[in-house]
């Protein structure tokens, strides 16, 4: 091979090149094309390797041809990685969702929770303030719990006063919250301090105040000296903090069989003042919390001396104190998972679930 023909194969190779690497269109096919010519058993290098076939005074510029030919095909490769690389860019960021660090983060949406629900955070959160403990009790209760240990044994005629869903093996759906002052006096002794929230189920005829099943919250103080007017204090101050002002309160004789005296605590209607209107029946009164001193009975049934200790207890309607704070007339919008019928959270007063969205 001579100098010229030398020069024709280089030229041919160049173009060759050229048209290989445009041709690649990947990383691994420009990887291909560039290991064909400039590879250690590429063309170029192939070439490279004649040199010392061609007469002494001509190797110059034989190595001169071959090295410019050398660095003209680098050049393209490089030139063509540039390419693929920077249009395989493109095409992950059209491809893929950015991720930009610098965007402020989403903002959570607020859940609205059900006015039964935030109600009963907002007491709890009261009586924890006062020292009182969270219990719960079980919805399927023993007959014992339910009535024998509250003082109304069988055929006591106060067990009507509370229509009840019996069970096939016995038991009952509570009709209240009642049965865990039994089991929370069994498990804690005195002095005592507890609130229990919770559903309970009757077996009634609904209507616009009645549910077969609402919620109560119970609650139950034992101590040594505790007197009515302890009991007064307590639910003089819950009214007050659930409803964000001084409303007057007063106390009726009510009777329950697990209390002695027993009271229907009333307070001033919300709507009137205590003038008088349709909803507090022109009494400028509402009845909102049945309440007593702990009968001795219940006492020794939850193990606690009536000598020693008195107490007292009350059984708040949970349901219906929520429909009086959020103005909701019928309860039985309360069961029917109308979301409409959901708090929202700029109308609490107590903690707020976040919900992503
Ligand atoms: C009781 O259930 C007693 N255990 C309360 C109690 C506890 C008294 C401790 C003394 C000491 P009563 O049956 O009145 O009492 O129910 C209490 C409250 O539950 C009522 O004032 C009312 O607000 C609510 N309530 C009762 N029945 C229903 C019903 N069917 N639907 C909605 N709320 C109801």
């Amino acid at each position: 091979m001579d100098i010229g023909e030398l020069e024709q194969k280089l030229a041919g190779l160049e173009q060759d090149a050229a048209r290989a690497l445009e041709a690649a269109a990947s990383l691994e096919e420009w990887r291909t094309a560039r290991a064909r010519f400039l590879g250690k058993k590429g063309y170029i290098g192939a070439l490279m390797g004649t040199l010392r076939s061609f007469e002494r005074e001509q190797r110059a510029q034989v190595g001169q041809l071959l090295n410019a030919a050398n660095r003209r095909v680098t050049e393209l490769c490089a030139e063509h990685e540039r390419r693929i690389k920077s249009s395989q860019a493109a095409a992950d960021v059209a491809g893929a969702e950015l991720f930009d660090p610098t965007l402020p983060g989403r903002r959570p949406r607020l859940g609205s929770v059900h006015p039964v629900t935030a109600v009963q955070w907002e007491i709890e959160q009261i009586f924890q303030r006062l020292g009182f403990t969270v219990e719960t009790g079980p919805e399927m209760e023993f007959e014992y719990y339910n009535f024998e240990a509250l003082n109304i044994p069988a055929m006591h005629p106060a067990r009507d006063m509370q229509d009840t869903f019996w069970l096939k093996s016995g038991m009952l759906l509570r009709t209240h919250t009642s049965p865990v002052q039994i089991r929370a006096m069994k498990r804690f002794g005195a002095p005592l301090r507890v609130i229990a929230p919770g559903r309970c189920f009757r077996c009634e005829t609904l209507d616009a105040s009645h549910e077969n099943t609402f919620h109560q919250v119970e609650g139950l103080m034992i101590d040594r000296g505790i007197s009515v007017s302890h009991m007064i204090a307590v639910l003089h101050l819950l009214i007050r903090e659930v409803f964000g002002r001084e409303l007057k309160v007063r106390l009726r004789p009510g009777f329950f069989p697990f209390v002695e005296p027993g009271f229907e605590l009333d307070m001033s209607c919300l709507l009137c003042e205590g003038k008088g209107c349709a909803t507090c029946k022109r009494s400028g009164w509402i009845e909102v919390l049945p309440c007593g001193m702990v009968h001795p009975n219940v006492l020794r049934a939850g193990g606690i001396d009536p000598h020693e200790f008195t107490g007292f207890a009350f059984g708040l309607g949970l349901t219906r104190l929520a429909m009086m704070k959020y103005g909701i007339r019928d309860i039985r919008v309360l069961n029917l998972g109308d979301l409409r019928a959901l708090v929202p959270p700029s109308r609490m007063s107590g903690p707020v679930i976040a919900e992503s969205c």
